[in-house]
């Protein structure tokens, strides 16, 4: 098995296929949308690589199958498993631990049972199907666990880790009751990838202080190996939404968008509705603006797109309420007949639409009160080669240090910092607005997705013992 298993393997949480339901009610896959499947899948084709991940049905035993080029391996998932492990240990207890704690994190031992009896799963589909030496990528929060349980069952293959979301400071990891396990679990990786280098110097700090272990800079030396902790800032598939916004059927409906939203500036929201992305805060400064009169209706107008998330995880049900109330709040002192002041839907959309979405708007508001990176900033920025627009982005949002010298950047929990940065933002003259997007676009081009892919794995494939600099 081994000698014909796959050189180049990817786990993750999900397969990078959804599955669809034709008009002719046959059901096939496609391939989900995205920058990380689109970022990957080359290389999967080129090194004949196996994706592992779980298929989004519960309960369901699929065989492993081609589809895109790339070789799909499904791991089971009970629906037990789903509320325990993924809606659970996931998303109830590190999403928000890992975020500042915005919620308070539940900690349930049946939640980390079966957080460690999935990665065993995960882990052991993966010693199964990689190649003798192989390179296999583990991504983000779902599978920390990952990387030592495959060590210890195939010590020859060169494992990376790499972590979407942020990593936080001692203080609040230290709450986490499995925090050695998580640690341990992680440096079965040779490599550590983070978004951030504060993230990766976390990890550093953290490694030294609860396991005792030696560090060198960003390197911890362990006895008979050393694992790295880098930083490898996401990015878009700046190509994919290059090609999306020269189309004349994109074009032609971020027009009508415009008209159909009233002529006024339009602001605009896309995000998943997470408790994270600072939703209320930038609601609540829009609204204000009318409160206090430095807007008038009809001259600017907010579409809010907040695609369903989560959403049997009680935190997620009460966001939904609460922007849900507050929308008709403001729309209901503010709006004229026919002419809300904001448009808030709780859809998905296609990446067309989206596109669309993004050349319609003048001002682009993220305000994360914490975000790994935040790709929706990305997205706007790559899109808007016509250099009109503005950004506001969060201080809090990875993307932050990469974009400040064009973005409008925030605190998103000072609401008068947001309502002036806001009323700036939209006031932007066109010379203004053209320098910090061409700033803005001048890195985002230069680094896009398959950059940070090609990144990751340049770095996993370099022997270890040239990166450690032991005289420093
Ligand atoms: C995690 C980290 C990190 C949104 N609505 C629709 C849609 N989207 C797409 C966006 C964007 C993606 O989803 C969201 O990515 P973000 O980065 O903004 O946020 P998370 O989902 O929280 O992602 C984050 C990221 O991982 C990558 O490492 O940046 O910090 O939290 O691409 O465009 N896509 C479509 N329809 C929608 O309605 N098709």
């Amino acid at each position: 098995m081994k000698s014909r298993g796959s050189e180049f393997v990817v786990v993750a949480n999900r397969l990078p296929v959804d599955r669809v339901t034709g008009g002719d009610g046959v059901r096939s896959w496609r391939r989900s949308p995205g920058g990380l499947v689109s970022a990957i899948a080359p290389v999967m084709r080129q090194r004949q690589g196996t994706w592992i991940g779980w298929s989004g049905a519960p309960d369901e035993e699929l065989e492993p199958f081609e589809e895109d080029g790339m070789r799909l391996h499904p791991v089971r998932q009970s629906a037990e498993e789903l509320e325990l492990y993924y809606e659970g240990f996931s998303n109830a207890t590190l999403w928000p631990l890992y975020h500042d704690v915005i919620a308070p994190p539940v900690y349930d031992r049946a939640m980390w049972d079966a957080y460690v009896r999935v990665n065993q799963r995960f882990a052991d589909a993966a010693a199964e199907v990689a190649a003798e030496g192989a390179i296999v990528w583990v991504q983000d929060y779902q599978l920390q666990l990952v990387p030592a349980m495959l060590r210890r069952l195939r010590p020859d293959l060169r494992i990376g880790f790499f972590l979407h979301i942020p990593f936080p400071p001692t203080e609040l990891f230290m709450q986490l009751p499995w925090r050695r396990r998580i640690l341990e679990g992680l440096l079965g990786a040779d490599l550590v990838g983070f978004q951030l280098p504060g993230a990766a110097a976390n990890f550093v700090r953290l490694c030294r202080q609860l396991l005792d272990a030696r560090t060198v800079k960003q390197d911890i030396v362990l006895d008979d190996r050393t694992v790295r902790a880098r930083a490898f800032p996401i990015s878009v598939d700046v190509g994919e939404l290059s090609d999306l916004v020269a189309r004349p059927d994109v074009r032609r409906r971020a027009q009508e968008i415009r008209d159909d939203l009233g002529g006024g500036t339009v602001l605009l929201g896309v995000d998943r509705l997470d408790y994270t992305k600072g939703i209320t805060q930038r609601l609540q400064a829009f609204g204000e603006l009318f409160s206090d009169g430095s807007l008038k209706p009809g001259e600017a107008v907010f579409a809010q797109i907040a695609t369903p998330s989560r959403e049997r995880v009680e935190q997620y049900q009460l966001l939904r309420d609460q922007i849900e109330q507050q929308v008709g709040r403001i729309n209901g002192e503010y709006a004229e007949l026919g002419s809300p002041v904001i448009h808030y839907l709780h859809t998905s959309y296609d990446r067309e639409e989206l596109a669309a979405l993004y050349l319609a708007a003048d001002v682009m508001v993220v305000t994360p009160l914490r975000d790994g990176m935040n790709l929706v900033a990305k997205e706007y920025v790559a899109c808007r080669e016509d250099l009109h627009g503005a950004l506001m982005l969060s201080e809090f949002a990875g993307a932050a240090p990469e974009l400040r010298r064009g973005a409008f950047l925030v605190n998103p929990y000072d609401i008068d910092g947001l309502k002036e940065t806001m009323l700036a933002a939209i006031r932007a003259e066109p010379a203004d607005q053209a320098r910090r997007l061409r700033a803005m676009r001048k890195r985002v081009l230069e680094h896009d997705v398959e950059r940070w892919a090609c990144d990751f794995l340049e770095a996993l494939e370099r022997p270890t013992n040239q990166a450690v600099d032991l005289t420093a």
